[in-house]
């Protein structure tokens, strides 16, 4: 006669079991696919004002929406959704998915629309501002499409790690690699497991997996992360030459000459995430470009980038900021390999 399972067989089959029923239940909720950009005038989402803003903290797409919407003046509903280096996997749970199952922030919703893609979001909120708000876009034709140009080349398209040579705002990932390894340590593994379990893109819980266990100091041991930030580098180096260039053309103090416009915005967010990891001096330091270095002064001067930037940062963020800074000082090697040069 077949002998009964031992008791904690049991008790693994019946906790295994559950895990998996409760695992592909979930899996199931979670569900994301790709959205399209732009105003979605068919989907209608409960909402309690006309603008609401689904943002976080870092992200830099976010950071994008809330500047635009603070150089406007218009209010909004915010609500603040964590990614995984400033608490938790908060994208990828229904509360985020049900507004958008693409699994990103930033979503601008208006009167219940979302819109999707923050350069799209800009464009929306610039356009439905009120008639008393500052004009973000030119009303000449050719610097509209200057203007374009520009916010094409400081958006984040696709995936977040290619195409860094079309566009600065898509070398800002790899660009902060270091600061997401200085963030991460104080993250617990089980909350980056949730990723592991449910995200869209694998990938990235794994990296976080990596940076984790690899630390600031060794970060350098990890291949494919470095081989990003240098390339990410090379390719931001790019960008800020031709925005030299663009700023000598027209004189400043903004990208199109004298009016601010949503390419500023584009521009002010990038140069945010430059100094949130610490490179502004490797990018902008011993005179290397002084028409960049005098433009972000000018950005910084502006009260949206407090009302926008400074007081929606987190304690995470700046203590990542100098906890990335002291590796460095106790470490030439690293700065080295951080910075390049
Ligand atoms: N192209 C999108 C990019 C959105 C995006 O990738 N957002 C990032 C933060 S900047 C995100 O939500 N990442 C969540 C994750 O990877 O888990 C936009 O411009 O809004």
């Amino acid at each position: 006669m077949a002998s009964l399972p031992s008791p904690a067989l049991l008790v693994a089959l019946i906790v295994g079991g559950g895990f998996v029923i409760w695992w592909a239940w979930q899996n199931q909720r979670r569900r994301t696919h790709p959205v399209p950009p732009g105003l979605q005038e068919g989907i209608d989402l409960p909402f309690d004002e006309e603008f609401e803003l689904y943002h976080n903290a870092l992200s830099l797409c976010s950071m994008k929406t809330r500047l635009c919407m603070a150089e406007l003046g218009v209010r909004y509903k915010s609500h603040h959704i964590d990614l995984i280096e400033t608490g938790c996997y908060e994208n990828i749970r229904p509360r985020l998915l049900d507004v958008n199952p693409g699994g990103t922030v930033p979503v601008l919703v208006h009167q219940g629309h979302p819109v999707y893609e923050s350069h799209e979001q800009i464009r929306f909120a610039a356009q439905h501002a009120l008639p008393s708000s500052p004009g973000l876009i030119p009303d000449d034709a050719a610097a509209r499409a200057e203007m374009e140009s520009w916010i094409d080349r400081t958006s984040l398209t696709d995936d977040p790690i290619q195409h860094g040579d079309q566009s600065a705002g898509n070398a800002v990932p790899g660009l902060t690699l270091p600061l997401f390894c200085t963030m991460i340590e104080k993250i617990p593994f089980w909350k980056i497991f949730e990723g592991v379990l449910f995200h869209f893109d694998k990938k990235r819980p794994l990296l976080f997996v990596a940076l984790k266990t690899a630390g600031i100091e060794k970060i350098g041991r990890l291949g494919l992360p470095m081989k990003i930030l240098a390339r990410s580098r090379d390719q931001m180096g790019v960008h800020l030459d031709a925005l030299e260039a663009q700023l000598e053309k027209t004189g400043g103090p903004w990208l199109l000459g004298t009016q601010y416009t949503l390419a500023d915005v584009g521009w002010l967010v990038i140069f945010e995430r430059l100094r949130q990891v610490d490179s502004i001096e490797p990018f902008l330091g011993n005179g290397q470009r002084p028409a960049c270095a005098g433009y972000w002064t000018a950005l910084t001067s502006r009260p949206a980038y407090r009302e926008a930037i400074l007081e929606h940062s987190q304690p995470l963020i700046e203590q990542g900021l100098e906890r990335l800074r002291s590796a460095k000082d106790a470490d030439p090697v690293l700065r080295q390999l951080l910075e390049g040069g």
